[in-house]
């Protein structure tokens, strides 16, 4: 089956709020996307950050791109907001006096390296700057509270962004928690991380929000009592759905290390 997900009956239902959206870093109004497929652009090597890559544009989806290192196999797409600053246009690193490097995982010779950038620029399309929009600022102080709904891009699967709860709080960091999925997708990030996203997010850029996941999960012992949203999870869904309630490893625990609370489903 699959059905639209309605934030608004399942906020009601299970009397939780949503993330006020000034506690995020996404933009009120979601960038537009102009991108098209097959451009390219310059992006930072996901798995060796410090270099510059030449990337493709090999998918769209909401205010997204799905990106692949040009020189890089088919296994390590990765997905970036066009308002990300970890995308450029083709020349900036150039400009700043950089060197383009080849992808981590380069799949030919080294030497090979100059030649195969000059044959992958040469009649490319260079995505215009227009289609790079400005990264929002980092919001003030962590807003964050236990038990706020959110939208989240679940680590595992990036190209997923899923109904997600705030289950802790820390410092600057929050543990998202993934509604109706177990512990193992659970993630800790800074508060003003670019991966997670105000209520409303997808109906708005067009990216498909996931449903809550299905999984049962009895959790014996949660310092924090916190909402239980499986009978209106049920309704909300219409089918029998029930809703994991967040429980976070306990503090002094290395952050992005969800506890396993059984099968991932
Ligand atoms: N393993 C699942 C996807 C799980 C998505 C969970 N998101 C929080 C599957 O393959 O269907």
């Amino acid at each position: 089956f699959l059905e639209h997900f309605n934030w608004d009956s399942y906020l009601k239902e299970t009397g939780s709020q949503a993330a006020p959206p000034h506690c995020l870093r996404q933009s009120r109004i979601p960038p537009s996307n102009d991108f098209k497929v097959s451009m390219k652009l310059e992006a930072h090597d996901p798995r060796n950050v410090t270099s510059v890559c030449i990337a493709t544009v090999i998918g769209i989806t909401g205010a997204r791109l799905r990106l692949r290192l040009d020189g890089s196999d088919n296994k390590n797409d990765f997905w970036r907001l066009v308002d990300s600053s970890d995308i450029q246009p083709i020349g900036s690193c150039e400009k700043k006096g950089g060197m383009l490097q080849p992808p981590l995982g380069f799949q030919m010779n080294a030497s090979s390296w100059p030649m195969f950038l000059l044959r992958t620029l040469n009649g490319a399309e260079m995505a215009p700057a227009t289609c790079f929009k400005k990264e929002p600022p980092k919001p003030t102080p962590n807003c964050f509270k236990v038990g706020m709904k959110l939208e989240a891009i679940d680590r595992k699967n990036p190209y997923l962004i899923c109904p997600a709860t705030i289950g802790d709080v820390k410092g600057d960091e929050v543990f998202i928690t993934f509604d109706g999925w177990r512990g193992a997708f659970y993630y800790w990030c800074k508060y003003d991380s670019r991966d997670i996203f105000p209520v409303g997010w997808c109906d708005l850029t067009g990216d498909a929000l996931q449903p809550p996941g299905n999984n049962v999960s009895i959790t014996k012992t949660s310092a924090k009592p916190q909402t239980s949203p499986s009978k209106a999870t049920r309704r909300s869904m219409q089918s029998p759905h029930k809703s994991v309630p967040a429980s976070a490893p306990a503090r002094g625990r290395k952050p992005g290390r969800g506890k396993p609370l059984g099968s991932t489903g």
